[in-house]
């Protein structure tokens, strides 16, 4: 690690308050260029203490980059992963209040949800559809906190992988039988079709999301337990939405999710 604790702490409580005071700032390797992805990881860990410290609950897992384009894009070939907390939850049919946000977007996903641990290295495709009790389809919001949503990875990583809010609902789902690879899902904005993807636009296939995520785990001695709700990666593209705005997005076998942007 190239940073002290000292400025990790303190990185973190900069892209912590620029969240909850809706600020942009700039990304953080501007002035740390020698930090490196255990510093980046280390911030987004200080991030999330401070949260829980303070009483917020973590109420899953997210994984981002996930489509292949967008590793390209950015040169990386592993996706990140961040945390979601339990004030991002937004119900199906809910509100996205863009008073308490900067500048946000959404993405359509597939979520997992656990039956079993999962621990890596080693984890596969096989491992995580034999551990998953049921798949949901969720709409992931994210809100970077760098202006303009210009950053580079470790900057993103640090300010955990722009998570802001999520909805899930529609109908919990066996994946024993589903073709998630093939499984269809449109997103529209105020009745328009504003995304079209099916599974395989993340990694092939969303499980590979959670493999990886249960192998990046096991590689720091953690793991994936037992109950654990996992957003996989953005299928669409990230929209951008704004107050008056009507999101509807529907899912092969998993249901619709709707929600009104204020
Ligand atoms: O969930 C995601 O794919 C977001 C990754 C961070 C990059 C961004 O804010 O677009
Ligand atoms: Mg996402």
């Amino acid at each position: 690690m190239a940073l002290t604790p000292d400025l990790i702490a303190s990185l973190a409580e900069h892209l912590e308050t620029a969240e909850l005071e809706r600020r942009e700032v700039v990304k953080i390797t501007d002035a740390h260029p020698d930090m490196d992805w255990d510093d980046a990881y280390a911030i987004q860990a200080a991030i999330r203490d401070r949260k829980t410290a303070r009483g917020v609950a973590i109420a899953g897992y997210k994984a981002g980059l996930t489509s292949h384009a967008k590793m390209k894009q950015m040169g990386v070939t592993d996706p990140v992963f961040g945390f979601l907390t339990d004030y991002g939850m937004i119900p199906d049919g809910g509100e996205i209040d863009t008073a308490t946000l900067i500048h946000p977007k959404v993405e359509a996903e597939i979520a997992f949800v656990l039956k079993h641990e999962l621990k890596g290295p080693g984890c596969h495709i096989g491992a995580v559809l034999a551990a998953t009790d049921f798949v949901l389809p969720a709409v992931e919001v994210i809100d970077s906190r760098y202006k303009d949503f210009i950053f580079d990875l470790k900057s993103v990583i640090a300010d955990n992988t722009s998570a802001a809010r999520w909805i899930t609902g529609g109908i919990a789902t066996d994946v024993r039988g589903l073709d998630l690879s093939n499984l269809a899902i449109v997103m529209e904005k105020n009745g328009e079709v504003v995304g079209e993807a099916t599974g395989a636009a993340v990694l092939g296939h969303p499980a590979q999301s959670v493999a990886m995520l249960a192998n990046m785990l096991g590689r720091r001695g953690e793991s994936l337990l037992a109950g654990a709700f996992i957003m996989t990666g953005g299928a669409t593209e990230a929209v951008m939405v704004h107050p008056g705005d009507e999101i509807r997005v529907r899912y092969d076998h998993l249901g619709t999710l709707t929600m009104r942007v204020v």
